[in-house]
């Protein structure tokens, strides 16, 4: 899964897609380089970022949807958002999933809207709204943080069940670094089978996070590529089956290398 958010303010990537045609570009790409799945996201979750209404956050995607749907059309485009109407207009748009990093949480339509257009749903863990859920604000766990967060998650499965979703139109996110410590990130790396026997697909999104540039040293979020792709081929190895990155050449071959290699 290829990230492009259409953002000023992005930890990582802000700006960088800020045209039409670069995030155009950006689509081929990702593509050419071993992407199927785009995630396109007008919000950013940094701490700090500048909250965005429904209005804005359709002016950045929509647009971008229907552009890609058009140019790369056998890319899977999901829509990165918390909120129940940009979903809804994204789907019509022809994003075919949403990506929702507070599953389900923050919008009490969400999984309405997504069981209503028979869509897929990412549903990540997160606590908090959307300008503290990438803090520390949250990250207060019983030692035993993989126990709360499967049990949160299935709490989260339960109500997209009870909105209509069917178990095949979830896929299940741990949050990378999302009300986590590096710590706590880390045990859920290490303990992923826990996540994986949910019974769901898993997604794994640790590109160029805070984790990584505190294991490796690497200030810069855009120079964290070597880092992120061993998380990844790690994750990948303990049954992530969906890799979230904004560096797909780098992850492909890392991921290419992971699946070939006999798991521990
Ligand atoms: N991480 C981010 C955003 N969306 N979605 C899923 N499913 N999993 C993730 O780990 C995840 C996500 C945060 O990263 P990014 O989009 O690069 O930054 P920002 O929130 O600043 O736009």
């Amino acid at each position: 899964m290829a990230i492009c958010n259409v953002t000023p303010d992005s930890f990582s990537d802000g700006g960088v897609h800020d045209t039409l045609e670069r995030a155009l570009q950006f689509a081929a790409a990702a593509w050419r380089d071993g992407a199927t799945i785009f995630d396109i996201g007008g919000e950013s979750t940094r701490p700090g970022a500048t909250p965005v209404s429904v209005e804005q956050e359709l002016s950045r995607v929509i647009p971008v949807i229907e552009a890609v749907r058009k140019r790369v059309p056998d890319l899977i485009i999901t829509i990165d958002t918390v909120k129940a109407d940009v979903a809804r207009a994204a789907l019509q748009a022809g994003a075919h999933a949403v990506n929702d990093v507070s599953g389900g949480r923050l919008d009490a339509a969400m999984f309405d809207v997504v069981a209503e257009h028979g869509a897929g749903m990412v549903v990540m863990h997160s606590r908090g709204g959307v300008a503290d859920m990438a803090s520390l604000a949250h990250a207060n766990y019983d030692p035993d943080v993989l126990a709360q967060v499967c049990d949160e998650l299935t709490a989260r499965v339960g109500q997209a069940r009870a909105a209509g979703l069917s178990d095949a139109a979830i896929v299940l996110d741990p949050g990378i670094g999302f009300s986590k410590t590096s710590a706590h990130s880390l045990a859920l790396l290490n303990e992923l089978p826990r996540v994986v026997s949910l019974g769901f697909p898993v997604l794994v999104g640790a590109s160029r996070k805070r984790l990584i540039g505190e294991l490796t040293g690497v200030a810069a979020p855009a120079k964290r590529v070597i880092g992120s792709a061993v998380v990844h081929a790690f994750a990948v190895q303990r049954g992530a089956r969906i890799i979230r990155t904004h560096d797909v050449a780098a992850t492909r071959e890392a991921v290419s290398v992971a699946v070939a290699l006999d798991p521990p």
